[in-house]
């Protein structure tokens, strides 16, 4: 998988990717990210990319011209899944969303900043719209490695323990049940006795239920009405 991230900060993004899980995925040859600065596509000698908005108000607007050189430049070097444009109105970003995305070859996200882009970039330029939550961030950078890391984590060999990602939080449509580790007895606290019978079944049924418990008290809205959801 390859994705492409054009930004205004190129420098914030870079060393996001250069640490952590997201840089050892590259050095296995898993992922490919690149970081673009959209200043290169600038026409303008201050190597301007925003301007004020047509009609007055507060607030610069992104230009549509270079975020079409971009977009074309890397579009003729290989073909894209999607575009996605990182924005707080768009899609919100959930494990079904993200599942979808890792099965992508190439991406490229654009990150906002400013009062937005110019319309006509969603209009003729943009695959999809992506926001990470109701509320506001000061550009998309943060919200474009969010949806990066959730993305690169579920591509096959990026994370040790493939079966992990599989039984992450959401991924069963659940939130994930308690976890605990050594030692059994802490001061008095004490590990669920289930645990440690060694009784495969009845821990994965208590893991379950757990699961279901913890969902229908936390996010109701995943469960379907017959187990309490909303
Ligand atoms: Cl994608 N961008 C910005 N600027 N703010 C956000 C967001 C994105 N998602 C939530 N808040």
């Amino acid at each position: 998988m390859r994705i492409d991230i054009i930004t205004v900060l190129p420098d914030l993004l870079a060393s996001w990717f250069g640490e952590s899980i997201v840089q050892r995925a590259q050095s296995k040859g898993l992922v490919e990210i690149q970081v673009h600065d959209l200043r290169t596509w600038s026409t303008d000698k201050h190597r301007r990319v925003d301007d004020y908005p047509f009609g007055g108000g507060a607030g610069m607007v992104m230009q549509v011209e270079p975020i079409h050189r971009a977009i074309e430049q890397l579009k003729s070097e290989r073909t894209y899944d999607e575009v996605i444009y990182m924005s707080p109105d768009g899609q919100m970003l959930d494990q079904p969303l993200t599942n979808r995305l890792s099965t992508c070859g190439n991406l490229i996200i654009l990150c906002g900043h400013y009062k937005g882009v110019d319309e006509r970039v969603r209009e003729h330029l943009i695959t999809r719209e992506v926001s990470i939550g109701d509320y506001v961030l000061t550009g998309g950078e943060l919200a474009a490695a969010v949806l990066s890391d959730a993305v690169i984590r579920l591509v096959p060999g990026v994370i040790g323990d493939e079966t992990s990602a599989l039984s992450d939080s959401f991924q069963d449509g659940l939130v994930a049940p308690p976890a605990y580790t050594r030692p059994a007895d802490y001061q008095g606290w004490k590990v669920p006795e289930v645990l440690m019978s060694g009784h495969q079944a009845r821990i994965d049924s208590w893991r379950y239920e757990q699961a279901v418990e913890r969902t229908r008290n936390r996010r109701p809205h995943l469960l379907p009405p017959e187990q309490g959801g909303d």
